[in-house]
């Protein structure tokens, strides 16, 4: 199952809306064949285990099969997987994750059984789960799922008391933060992010695709010279505002921009109702990158799913300086944002400490 949910990474970017989903064969202790679902539309990981085995020569009757989901059992963009595995002879599927898609949600499982396959369910069931979240909670909310991620050093400043950011994580933390642009679906900045740093927001690495753009600008002020508006036609960008000035909407999708207007109690742009746009629009995931009162009133708003905090072993100090979350922030300890099931992994000489929030 571990080599399934390995296979299953080589997907993940490009099978959105679908899960990443990986599969073994296993005869008489040697694997037999190997497949993952590549691209959304295209096999799924069963039927490509399945072609693998027989492009080697081996045969799948009797053989184990581990897959990281529930094999489907409905006609979608494929046929379904039940019936390639009932028709291969695989004697005994092993399942991480039972698919909550409705369409599937357990009669997958009930029609190998029914037709006298052994089944084996909940094997690293909470890896696999984990694995697919996005896809979960998708297909659940029809709601992008939000990482908000940042860099900090370890006195928790995010620039030098001068603005000066460049850079605070070494190359390790600063090229897997790169792939995010891939692996997710949209990238969210404010405005004031683009105004000061004036970036691309695209994924610079070999074979790899664009996220689409997200800007939240409450009065619509970045420059209409920014490379984010400037090259709105070769990537996807969405500015979100309150600014209801039509003549000043106009510039802005003259230049291939999509404007998404909401207004909040506060006079910000409601967040909730942005993700609602987005979801609806087919944004499985937003890859949130600030600055530091964006991702306040994301997580006052309740559209934060998850954290990935990159912590750098050194300090700038500077009273000034600026941290990750801003805004009026919490009263008590006890009202503290919290996060569980939490993940400490060492990246180069960084530390990411990542976790889901709770009540999500
Ligand atoms: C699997 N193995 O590799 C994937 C599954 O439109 P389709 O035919 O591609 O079906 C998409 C649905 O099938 C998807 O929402 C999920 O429930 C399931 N995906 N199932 O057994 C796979 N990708
Ligand atoms: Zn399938």
């Amino acid at each position: 199952m571990r080599r399934a949910m390995e296979l299953a990474e080589l997907g993940r970017g490009w099978t959105k809306t679908n899960p990443v989903v990986g599969a073994v064969l296993v005869k008489e202790d040697r694997i037999i064949g190997e497949g993952y679902h590549k691209k959304f539309g295209g096999l799924h990981a069963e039927r490509e285990a399945l072609a693998d085995c027989r492009s080697r020569g081996e045969d799948p009757a009797g053989a184990d099969l581990y897959v990281t989901l529930e094999p489907c059992c409905h006609y979608g963009k494929t046929p379904p997987c039940t019936q390639a595995v009932i028709e291969a002879g695989i004697s005994h599927v092993f399942v991480g994750a039972e698919d909550i898609n409705p369409l599937v949600a357990g009669a997958g499982i009930r029609q190998l059984r029914e037709q006298g396959i052994l089944v084996t369910e909940g094997v690293l069931q909470e890896e696999c789960e984990y694995q697919n979240r996005v896809f979960f909670h998708y297909i659940q909310t029809k709601l992008p799922y939000v990482r908000m991620k940042y860099a900090m050093t370890l006195d928790g400043k995010i620039a030098s008391a001068s603005g000066k950011s460049q850079w605070i994580t070494g190359e390790a933390a600063r090229e897997q933060v790169h792939r995010m642009r891939h692996e997710m679906t949209g990238i969210m900045v404010g405005a004031g992010t683009v105004i000061a740093d004036d970036p691309m927001l695209n994924c610079r690495l070999p074979q790899t695709k664009d996220p689409v753009r997200i800007v939240c600008d409450t009065t619509l002020r970045i420059p209409l010279k920014s490379r984010i508006v400037q090259t709105a036609e070769e990537q996807n960008t969405i500015i979100a505002t309150c600014c209801q000035d039509e003549a000043k909407i106009r510039e802005y999708q003259k230049y291939g921009c999509r404007i998404i207007v909401t207004e909040h109690a506060d006079g910000k742009v409601d967040l909730k109702e942005l993700m609602r746009q987005l979801g609806a629009d087919g944004i499985e995931s937003v890859l949130l990158e600030g600055g530091a009162m964006l991702n306040w009133s994301a997580l006052e708003a309740g559209i934060v799913n998850e954290v990935y905090a990159y912590v750098a072993p050194k300090l700038f100090g500077g009273a000034d300086a600026k941290s990750p979350v801003a805004g009026i922030g919490v009263d008590y300890p006890d009202d503290a944002y919290c996060l569980v099931s939490q993940r400490v992994q060492q990246v180069g000489e960084d530390i990411l400490i990542a976790g889901e929030l709770k009540n999500k």
